[in-house]
């Protein structure tokens, strides 16, 4: 059964880049994705959801739905067009209408700084590798902190370090696109953490009002068996995917132990890590003055040791089995036939959620309150064209799951005090385009007609039911 206590929110989550569409409109400067997308030529992210257009549409259904709170990000070049410098006043007038819209419909905003969406100027010098771009988004930051500080209490810096620069130099699902390159994941990681201390920092040394967090994509690994080598291959593999960040995020350091086996993995290349010491008291403060940690929790893995060559195949399609990685002494993901997969090959298990959160309370203490800021179905969702429904009970299925992981957690001690599904309407997915749809609302992105699936008409039941008396 589910229960949990009265202040918890149950949320949506959304991204700009995702979302809103209008990529040309109103200024906005162009942004890492705009070329790669152009040149591989599968995906517009024009309209999108037209979320620019449409959001109070949007933010009225997700009232009516009994959504308290709503996770948005802002674009930075819309804000920024060039990452620094000039100001575009529409794109400041624009996210001021969406934070009073969603008040004016009793729903609290949880503002992400960035979402995978670095301005094309500041890419094209490196994004996360140029440690430059850290104090250009700290300026950003400043400038959003002091514009909207009255409308957003609950802030989040950056999006999942980790899966933004899997994607850039391990997958290469994302710009620009490289492959394997576990140096520069490493190194683009630390700059992120220094990037969203120094914002931690900034924001708490300024005494502005709310909350501040780090939101981070956490998969649990086990070891696909009890060999000793696929033990070790999960436990570098978890380091290499959560262990760092963690520690980075609560320790305020990184503890030798996970020091040891990012050495393991870069060997030589080690020397070139980049971490000075104003970097590591930067991220010593603001690992105390955390407010939060948000998890996106979709799915477990399943690890062996990996030796051989790297070997990465990215399931961007929805053809069930299709998915590959191997990555050269880190690990290898592996085929568990016990647990059921989405047709992008995510292994549906809440107990994974439920054991992250249990190891972020044993492991870090200092932790001060979890939210589940995603969590959902990527799912081929069927619209009946004679009665205009969406039956998606699979989602409303995997969604009870996690929450019961979550309502259990919380009973066993646990401070988690929200959960966000992924994600309020469909939209643009990054390297998936838009056959894989996460919403609670359908869209047809011809007409951009919005739907009400079966699962938002449970999710407001829900909202009527899961609090303790
Ligand atoms: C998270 C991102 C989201 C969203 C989600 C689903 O990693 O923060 O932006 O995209 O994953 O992933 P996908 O769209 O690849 O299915």
């Amino acid at each position: 059964m589910i229960k949990l206590p009265k202040e918890f929110i149950l949320g949506a989550a959304t991204a700009a880049y995702q979302v809103e569409g209008a990529s040309k409109e109103d200024n906005k400067g162009r942004v890492l994705w705009d070329e790669f997308l152009e040149k591989q030529g599968r995906f517009s992210p024009d309209p999108a959801s037209d979320f620019y257009h449409r959001y109070e549409e949007d933010i009225k259904l997700a009232s009516k739905y009994g959504i308290k709170a709503l996770r948005i990000s802002i674009a930075w070049s819309r804000i920024f067009p060039s990452g620094t410098g000039e100001i575009n006043q529409l794109g400041v007038n624009y996210y001021r209408n969406v934070f009073e819209t969603c008040h004016k419909y009793g729903i609290e905003p949880f503002v992400t700084l960035h979402h995978f969406d670095t301005p094309e100027t500041l890419f094209k010098k490196g994004d996360w590798l140029n440690k430059d771009q850290i104090e250009t988004f700290k300026n950003y930051a400043a400038f959003v902190f002091d514009t909207y500080h009255d409308v957003v209490k609950n802030w989040i810096t950056i999006n999942e370090p980790i899966a933004y620069v899997q994607g850039q130099y391990i997958s290469g699902a994302f710009p620009p696109g490289e492959k394997y390159q576990k140096l520069k994941a490493l190194q683009a990681q630390h700059n992120q953490m220094v990037a969203h201390s120094k914002i931690v920092n900034l924001f708490k040394s300024r005494g502005y009002e709310g909350e501040i967090g780090l939101v981070h994509a956490l998969l649990q690994f086990y070891s696909i068996d009890d060999k000793e080598d696929n033990h070790l291959a999960t436990y570098r593999h978890d380091t290499f995917m959560n262990g760092y960040m963690l520690d980075a995020t609560f320790l305020g350091t990184y503890s030798k132990e996970k020091l040891n086996v990012i050495q393991a993995i870069l060997g030589d290349e080690y020397q070139d890590l980049i971490m000075t010491d104003a970097e590591m008291e930067e991220i010593k403060q603001a690992a105390q003055d955390l407010d939060f940690l948000g998890i996106n929790y979709y799915q477990s893995n399943w690890i062996k040791h990996h030796d051989e060559e790297s070997l990465i195949h990215h399931n961007g399609t929805g053809d069930k089995g299709t998915s590959i990685f191997r990555l050269k002494g880190i690990g290898e993901v592996v085929k568990n036939e016990a647990i059921p997969t989405t047709d992008w090959d995510w292994y549906i298990y809440p107990q994974g959620l439920y054991d992250m959160m249990q190891r972020i309370k044993e492991d870090y203490p200092n932790y001060k309150k979890i939210y589940v800021t995603e969590n959902g179905l990527g799912y081929k969702d069927e619209f009946n064209a004679e009665t205009n429904e969406i039956d998606d009970q699979p989602r409303i299925d995997y969604i009870k799951q996690h929450i019961e992981a979550i309502s259990d957690a919380y009973r066993d001690g646990i401070n988690v005090k929200g959960y966000f599904v992924w994600s309020l309407q469909d939209m643009f997915s990054w390297s998936n385009g838009y056959n894989k749809r996460y919403g609670l609302f359908y869209i047809d992105f011809e007409t951009q007609k919005r739907y009400v699936k079966h699962s938002a008409k449970w999710y407001k039941a829900l909202s009527d039911d899961i609090y303790e008396s």
